[in-house]
């Protein structure tokens, strides 16, 4: 696919009656994966597998839709996420860029080597900017980083904060700013050079949404770096068809401050109930309820050190009991006091079943 053909798909889309601006995220065993992958019609946006081991890679599948290659070994299985829209996508790539769009949502990533991080995050995230702005999809939703020795010293200062040195850079001049930031995960790569991205955007505002008990990261204090996180705690997407609500990646903090030091329960115990302010949070400030019957839950929980999977385990098993779909991955946070950070997304009115795939 060629660069000219970027723009003109967005505009020929004959859109009928399936509008739709959810993109829905939805996760298979690596096997239905590559029975999917087979049936060339299926209208996906994209997928990230997690825990692609060797028999994975010697299957070669060569799907049509941009395929992300997680970092993260899974503690609990391996899976392939993917991202579903229920118009049919365009499929766009160049160099390590790849990215799949519709009338209404784009989904995109890359995965490449780095030298620099902070000039890289700057690099790479001003072409994200530049290829949503080209394409038209003003509105940044969610955004994943895998970045590699994520708290290691590089002249001076830990490799996080040259990535949101470079991150803020990019969006420096851009309007995305303060609420306007997406939802966003950053945690430590599994390889020591692989810079693992991948996003959704959109042509309709999202709304954010912050925790009231935590200092929005957009406004942490210098203490934490020179530039602040751009990022936001939630943003919430709504179609005619339903809504999902996209939460960043959440650590034991209050404040701005790291709480519970060393005591893994503490952490996980107060990360989970900071998900649960931020959808307190979403009902009082945007009327949504997503602690309700009917919104399907979907969790991530990253872990410093899989031998705390256990213990991490029961916590949010005894929070959030068994039924909701929660995978754990081995990965350093960004605040080398952190042991735990857990995202999520929530979709409501869209039954996740009943999707093509
Ligand atoms: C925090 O709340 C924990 O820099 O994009 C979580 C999610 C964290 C995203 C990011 C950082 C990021 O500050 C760290």
């Amino acid at each position: 696919m060629q660069q000219e053909g970027l723009k003109q798909g967005v505009e020929e889309q004959h859109l009928g009656d399936k509008t739709t601006h959810d993109v829905i995220s939805k996760r298979v065993s690596l096997q239905q994966y590559a029975a999917i992958c087979r049936q060339s019609e299926a209208g996906i946006l994209g997928a990230v597998i997690y825990g692609a081991d060797q028999s994975f890679l010697a299957a070669k599948l060569t799907p049509i839709w941009p395929q992300i290659t997680s970092s993260l070994v899974p503690l609990s299985g391996a899976y392939a996420e993917l991202f579903i829209s229920r118009e049919q996508p365009r499929y766009w790539h160049s160099g390590e860029m790849i990215l799949a769009y519709n009338s209404q949502v784009v989904f995109g990533g890359f995965d490449l080597a780095v030298g620099s991080l902070a000039m890289q995050a700057e690099a790479r995230y001003l072409q994200v900017r530049r290829l949503l702005s080209e394409l038209n999809f003003p509105f940044i939703y969610r955004m994943w980083n895998e970045l590699p020795d994520i708290n290691g010293i590089k002249q001076g200062t830990e490799q996080y904060q040259h990535f949101c040195s470079g991150r803020a850079e990019a969006f420096a001049t851009s309007a995305w700013q303060g609420t306007t930031l997406p939802a966003a995960t950053a945690v430590g790569s599994h390889h020591s050079d692989r810079f693992v991205h991948y996003f959704i955007a959109g042509r309709t505002p999202c709304q954010a949404v912050e925790n009231r008990q935590q200092v929005s990261a957009f406004d942490y204090p210098p203490q934490y770096g020179r530039h602040a996180p751009s990022f936001t705690r939630a943003q919430l997407i709504e179609s005619p068809f339903g809504a999902q609500l996209w939460v960043s990646g959440t650590a034991s903090i209050e404040g701005h401050q790291s709480l519970h030091l060393g005591d893994v329960n503490g952490q996980t115990r107060l990360a989970v109930k900071n998900i649960k302010r931020i959808l307190m949070c979403t009902k009082q400030a945007l009327g949504c309820d997503y602690q309700v019957p009917g919104v399907q839950a979907q969790y991530r929980v990253y872990l410093r050190d899989p031998d705390d999977l256990a213990c991490i385990q029961s916590v949010v098993d005894d929070e959030l009991g068994t039924a909701v779909d929660v995978s754990y991955v081995a990965a350093d946070i960004c605040r080398s006091e952190l042991l735990v950070e857990i995202e999520a997304v929530f979709s409501r009115g869209c039954d996740l079943n009943e999707v093509v795939v």
